[in-house]
């Protein structure tokens, strides 16, 4: 099926032409926040979705994941494929063991067909917060799907605001798996990693040994811009006390950037200022991810 772009007029494609990253990845590291899009028509997005991207597909994927010198992905549903998990799951099929999958369901999702997803290689679910990508859930919806994905040994990857961290506490001590944080709950950056809203986030993590948190998207959360100096503070407080429970990826293709578009080489080339030793690499970037995903 020949693919059609109907991005939105001001959607940023993801960049053409990579740099070859400098910092040599350990053996079997693991891009575990991706994504793909599409491509439409063969995977249509979503009615209710918030954004329409250009297209993304898994052949441009698995092409940058070999590229950067990954080994393996993990492909997070995204927003504008809405609860139509296909081209996520077509992507997980493709990749046989070099992908794993995050899905996107709702209540009436039944356990054959999570069975049905888990041997595709999905082994969680994502529950999101954030108001500009998603229609609100009750948490009771979350908590029933919570119980459902429980029982196959997936976890459940939640996606929120820092300011709407305080009010989902509560919620996120009743989920009954491994919860993990995109992108660090999303800090304001110019507020400083000693700000209230932040080491909330951090003793949260010290009381649910459940909790993990992806050190990603500096290029989403930084106000000064590449090289992304300013986010730096926040990854190495998560990376120093809690190197056992960190993941990182790329988060190609990078939905809804505004400001620029980040060079995925120069992303990995990050790397090593957020975890600084071998250990905390090896750790970030193979033993955590494998553990979760493809134990
Ligand atoms: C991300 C971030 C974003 C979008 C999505 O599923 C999505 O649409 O995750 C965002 O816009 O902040 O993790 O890719």
């Amino acid at each position: 099926m020949t693919d059609l772009q109907v991005m939105d007029p001001d959607w940023l494609e993801f960049h053409p032409g990579p740099k070859k990253p400098g910092f040599t990845l350990p053996k079997g590291a693991v891009d575990a926040h991706c994504h793909v899009f599409g491509p439409y028509p063969e995977f249509p997005f979503a009615p209710e979705r918030k954004y329409t991207p250009c297209n993304a597909g898994k052949d441009r994927l698995f092409a940058l994941r070999d590229y950067l010198g990954f080994e393996r992905n993990v492909i997070v549903q995204a927003t504008c494929h809405g609860r139509d998990n296909n081209a996520m799951v077509d992507a997980c099929r493709s990749g046989g063991d070099k992908a794993r999958g995050i899905a996107s369901v709702g209540p009436s999702i039944s356990v054959d067909e999570l069975r049905e997803m888990d041997e595709a290689g999905v082994r969680g679910v994502r529950f999101n917060f954030v108001k500009r990508l998603v229609d609100t859930t009750p948490k009771e919806v979350f908590l029933s799907i919570a119980e459902k994905i429980e029982k196959l040994n997936w976890h459940i990857v939640v996606y929120f605001e820092a300011a709407d961290l305080e009010e989902l506490i509560p919620f996120l001590k009743q989920l009954p798996t491994t919860i993990v944080v995109d992108h660090m709950g999303r800090p304001d950056v110019t507020k400083g990693v000693n700000h209230p809203d932040f080491q909330r986030f951090i003793d949260l993590m010290d009381e649910l040994p459940t909790l993990w948190s992806k050190v990603t998207c500096p290029e989403r959360l930084t106000v000064w811009g590449p090289p992304y100096k300013d986010v730096i503070p926040f990854y190495q407080a998560i990376v120093d006390r809690f190197e056992d429970r960190v993941l990182w990826g790329t988060d190609w293709p990078h939905p809804n950037m505004k400001s620029h578009m980040p060079d995925d080489g120069t992303l990995v080339d990050y790397i090593p200022k957020i975890a600084r030793t071998s250990t905390q690499q090896q750790k970030l970037l193979v033993d955590n991810p494998m553990r979760l995903y493809w134990a």
